[in-house]
């Protein structure tokens, strides 16, 4: 190879590939010149033929004819392309009175537009939010609210255990009423905690081992059991419409004496109602009672001078209700074809 050679690749390949306008007939040159087997390959690897004293001028020529023709190709392959592209768009030419693609519109998770409501609703009943802690102490979570080691009723709430012993993963909203009371007292309360809780227990349509809670605390001179359930059925006919019926039960908790559950009928024409509530029509959405002296004493107040009522409802539970959802576990396990129905 001499330069000569070297000025004889260069032309001939400009040439060459200013006789090409199409993207196929280009990378073709690309590889005659620059492929393994290629012209400029063999330019380059003719170095060593070449008498001593030539080799560094010869070398840096050679450089200088493969930057020129690889700049050479690639603005003839953008022009190619170019070209190409509005060759194709010529053929289908924009219609600017076609309607706009739409775009998926995110939206809230149920559980969070559920919460809302239940903010709005117990807003307007003049209660406050207070948020409490997931991580959280046996003492506050048991034996603040009565029930003290080895206590049978612990059995009514299957716990998550840390490594942190007497620590443990909340498994009801209830241990906030003991932080809202130590940090208020003496002073009335009207607060609603809401939260995640854990449970370890079977996972059926009805339960899962994380789901949320709203917690309800009333504190005051003369607040009685009429109170609380004036204050459940306003909420339930907010919730739930005028035309659905509330049942309240009597029930028991250790940290609420007297204590009742409440339940909402199933949609009457909804075909799984009888699997979902065991045959009774009724679904369970919350516990509630009045405030056990000892819990009242627990967080600073004196039960001869005040009484308070407190409550606990699920609002997955309440969700499934409103839209007859048959199963729980579907709230977690984040398929879109179930959120955006809400
Ligand atoms: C309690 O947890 C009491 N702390 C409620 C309470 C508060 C009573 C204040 C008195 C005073 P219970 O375990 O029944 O009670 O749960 C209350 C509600 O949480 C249930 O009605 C249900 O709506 C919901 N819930 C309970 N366990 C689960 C679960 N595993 N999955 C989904 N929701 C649940």
């Amino acid at each position: 190879m001499s330069m000569d050679a070297l000025a004889e690749l260069e032309s001939s390949g400009l040439v060459e590939l200013s006789t090409f306008t199409d993207e196929a007939a280009l990378r073709a040159w690309n590889t005659k010149y620059f492929g393994d087997k290629g012209l400029m390959k063999a330019a380059l690897a003719g170095i060593g033929k070449v008498p001593k004293e030539q080799r560094a001028a010869y070398g840096q020529e050679a450089n200088r004819v493969k930057v020129a023709l690889e700049s050479a190709y690639a603005t003839a392959l953008d022009a190619a392309k170019e070209k190409a592209l509005l060759a194709s768009l010529n053929e289908a030419p924009l219609d600017a009175t076609l309607p706009g693609r739409t775009r998926p519109r995110g939206r809230l998770h149920p559980a969070t537009q559920i919460l809302r409501d239940i903010y709005r609703i117990f807003g307007d009943l003049g209660f406050q939010i207070y948020r409490s802690r997931e991580v959280e102490s046996d003492d506050l979570n048991f034996e603040q609210l009565n029930m003290p080691p080895h206590h049978p009723a612990r059995d009514m709430w299957d716990t998550f255990f840390t490594t942190t012993p007497g620590t443990i993963l909340r498994t009801h909203t209830s241990p906030g009423q003991i932080h809202v009371m130590r940090e208020r007292c003496p002073e009335p309360i009207r607060v609603i905690l809401p939260g995640m809780c854990y449970r370890n227990e079977a996972i059926s349509t009805r339960s899962e081992i994380q789901f949320l809670q709203v917690e309800g605390l009333v504190i005051g001179e003369g607040v009685t059991m009429a109170d609380l359930k004036g204050t459940i059925t306003a909420f339930a006919r907010r919730m739930f419409g005028p035309d659905r019926q509330v049942r309240i039960r009597s029930s028991y908790f250790p940290f609420t004496e007297p204590s009742i559950e409440v339940d909402i009928d199933w949609p009457k024409d909804d075909p799984n109602r009888d699997r979902l509530t065991k045959g009774t029509g009724w679904l369970e959405i919350l516990g509630a009672g009045m405030v056990h002296p000892t819990v009242l004493r627990n967080g600073g107040y004196d039960p001869d001078k005040v009484t308070g009522f407190a409550f606990g409802m699920g609002p997955q539970r309440m969700l499934m209700l409103k839209h007859a959802i048959d199963d729980i576990r579907l709230f977690w396990q984040n398929d879109r074809r179930f959120l955006e129905q809400f």
